[in-house]
């Protein structure tokens, strides 16, 4: 917009974008390092609805050294000329005027963040500034706002270019105002950069970052198979069932539906599905449809060639997903998302599409190969099988109140009930139990033993794992049940703290104790209840004066506080672990709210971890040593 002379369309534009800073929650949902990344996905949206459309084969994401991000495409370019309703150009209108996106206005996908493509004029409002440049005509045009999205360069031609290079890029600096933090994460940009290239087949998507003089090129991720490339990638340390992925895909009323799917041999399923390339993390119709359909066809299947007899109970939805690894993806011109958090997809005709589509694709799979049906039919019977197992056992332990005082032998609980103020502490060894039991504060924390190692549960049925004691009083102890029974509004403590020794053993103990509660107490985990202590690393003695500190930072800046006697004098000890504090040390340096910090442990992004603990929890050891090196997916905070 020039200085000065605002007209009424400006001061709608600076309304509209003025609303977006002030309330930055309702267009991107958080302003913390959450949003900042969404604010990249918004912009790469309208490069994928170029895609969609046909018309891109190719974008690249850039990390500046400033911590800007450049976003370029190879499509037709946003429209050069003036935009009919606000008379200023198309591109200006996109990128200050709210809701001005919407491509196609009726037909064609629309990638949507949530926003149906509006994005680009929420990430200018959210903006230090924004640089637009169109290749177009064998010319170059450049647009330029700042502060918000105020214009500060209408669009202009800058120069000329190759007659046939068409395109649009957009480099733009997030509001430090607007956003807790700056500075984005390459790793976090790579997880969802590379799930795009699966679901939209043939697209090459590179991420560079050139903050880190290293990584010059970047990854260019482009996968020809789309959905069963990213099935085959989630499968890349688990033992396939069935050689091919299954593929499956079918299209009704302009809504495209595929699916890819692959079973292995392990415990856990693992089914993402998505509309318009958006993950419904809570299902929805395209997913209720398939599982609706698998459920039916493996029944029917197994009951007309006899490995079902006809007495015998159907085998359920759980059964019949043990070890399925699934990627549904659904492409609907006029989505509809429902939930708390727009997480699923409510449009009904999609229910008989999915249904068709999968039933009459997988039935015709198990026709022509009895041998993979037979192998994936048995899988789910042993299932059906653990499953009913599981149940008795739990039956059994809820009426014998023997391992109630079993487990409350072992758990010294706190006298509060509140669980909104407790905290168990899940403790390594006796001796470590014994000082924690006496140093607590007996009101709020609670403390639970582990004697025993815990089982891996990555390699076993929960039947199994109920007949592990440890789990059992585990599960006692948190009050939720497990399985079908799992209701996590029972858990009865605030923080679940896992207090483990920081040698191989310790860590060995917390990864065993990370795959329980990843594999079955996910919900746990999500809602941030999961904590590791962090007990203290070095023990610093100088005259009458003991200090513990965490890590080695914290040794160097606390002896730099010292005077230089006393630093000369000053005996420093490695912990070696737990039981070399005495309760009161313990207490004061790992448990004490006011002085511990404790690292939340989130699991932020479920197939990254599920690879993990695949990898970890295998066969293979030396996997294991290097994860317990690295602290991998661990946030800091201060609790
Ligand atoms: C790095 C970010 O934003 N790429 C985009 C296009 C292409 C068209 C378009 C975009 C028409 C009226 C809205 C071109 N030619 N990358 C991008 N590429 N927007 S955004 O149209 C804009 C709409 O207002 C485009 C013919 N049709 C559409």
């Amino acid at each position: 917009m020039a200085q000065g002379n605002y007209d009424a369309s400006d001061i709608q534009v600076l309304e509209g974008l003025e609303a977006v800073r002030k309330r930055p929650g309702m267009y991107i949902g958080t302003t913390d390092v959450k949003g900042l990344h969404h604010l990249v996905w918004e912009i790469v949206d309208n490069s994928i609805d170029e895609a969609l459309a046909g018309y891109c084969t190719h974008i690249e994401i850039t990390i500046n050294k400033d911590n800007s991000v450049t976003v370029q495409d190879n499509g037709r370019g946003i429209p050069v000329g003036i935009h009919a309703k606000t008379g200023i150009s198309t591109v200006e209108t996109v990128y200050t005027v709210l809701h001005a996106g919407g491509k196609f206005g009726g037909g064609g996908y629309k990638v949507s963040g949530g926003l149906h493509g509006v994005g680009a004029s929420v990430v200018n409002a959210l903006s230090k500034w924004v640089n637009v440049t169109v290749y177009k005509d064998g010319k170059i045009y450049e647009c330029k706002f700042e502060n918000g999205g105020k214009t500060v360069q209408p669009l202009t031609v800058i120069g000329d270019c190759e007659p046939n290079r068409t395109g649009t890029t957009v480099t733009f600096k997030p509001d430090p105002e607007i956003f807790d933090s700056e500075i984005f994460d390459y790793e976090t940009l790579k997880v969802r950069a590379r799930e795009l290239a699966f679901l939209n087949k043939g697209l090459s998507i590179n991420l560079r970052d050139d903050r880190d003089p290293e990584t010059t090129t970047g990854e260019t991720f482009m996968y020809e198979g789309g959905i069963s490339e990213y099935v085959k990638f989630i499968n890349k340390n688990k033992t396939p069932i069935h050689e091919d992925v299954i593929h499956l895909e079918g299209e009704e009323d302009g809504v495209m539906f595929e699916v890819a799917m692959q079973y292995n041999t392990s415990y856990n399923d693992n089914i993402l599905s998505f509309v318009n390339n958006i993950n419904t993390h809570d299902g929805g119709t395209h997913e209720e449809g398939v599982r609706r359909a698998l459920t039916r066809v493996i029944n029917s299947y197994a009951k007309k060639n006899n490995i079902l007899k006809e007495k015998d109970d159907s085998l359920t939805g759980d059964d019949v997903k043990e070890g399925l690894t699934m990627i549904i993806s659904c492409k609907h011109p006029n989505p509809q998302f429902e939930g708390q958090t727009k997480g699923r997809l409510g449009n009904s005709e999609v229910r008989k599409l999915a249904d068709s589509v999968f039933s009459q694709g997988f039935e015709r799979f198990l026709m022509e190969n009895p041998q993979e049906a037979k192998l994936i039919i048995d899988k789910a019977i042993a299932a059906c099988r653990a499953r009913n197992a599981a149940k008795r056992a739990r039956e059994a332990s809820r009426k014998s109140d023997l391992s109630m005082v079993n487990t409350w032998g072992k758990l010294t609980d706190c006298k509060s009930k509140d669980p909104s103020e407790t905290e168990i502490y899940i403790v390594e060894g006796d001796s470590a139990a014994g000082s924690a039991k006496e140093g607590r504060d007996s009101v709020t924390q609670a403390v639970l033993p582990l004697r025993g190692k815990i089982l891996n549960v990555e390699k076993a049925r929960l039947d199994r794992a109920l007949e592990n004691e440890e789990i059992k009083t585990i599960i006692t102890a948190f009050g939720t049940g497990i399985g079908s029974d799992f209701d996590i509004s029972k858990l009865r403590y605030e923080k679940i703290v896992i207090m483990t020794d920081a040698d191989v053993d310790g860590a060995h103990i917390r990864v065993l104790l990370l795959t329980l509660f990843y594999r079955y107490f996910r919900q746990i985990v999500e809602a941030g209840h999961v904590y590791a202590a962090q007990p203290p690393l070095f023990k610093i003695r100088h005259g009458k004066t003991r200090k513990y500190v965490l890590d080695e930072k914290e040794r160097d800046s606390y002896l730099a506080t010292l005077k230089d006697t006393e630093r000369k004098n000053a005996e420093i000890t490695r912990m070696k672990g737990l039981g070399e504090m005495d309760a009161e040390e313990l207490y004061e340096t790992t448990m004490n709210i006011e002085t511990r910090v404790l690292k939340r442990i989130t699991v932020d992004d479920l197939v990254e971890a599920d690879a993990i603990f695949t990898q970890l929890m295998g066969d293979e050891v030396e996997p294991r040593r290097k994860f317990i090196e690295e602290t991998a997916r661990f946030a800091e905070v201060d609790v």
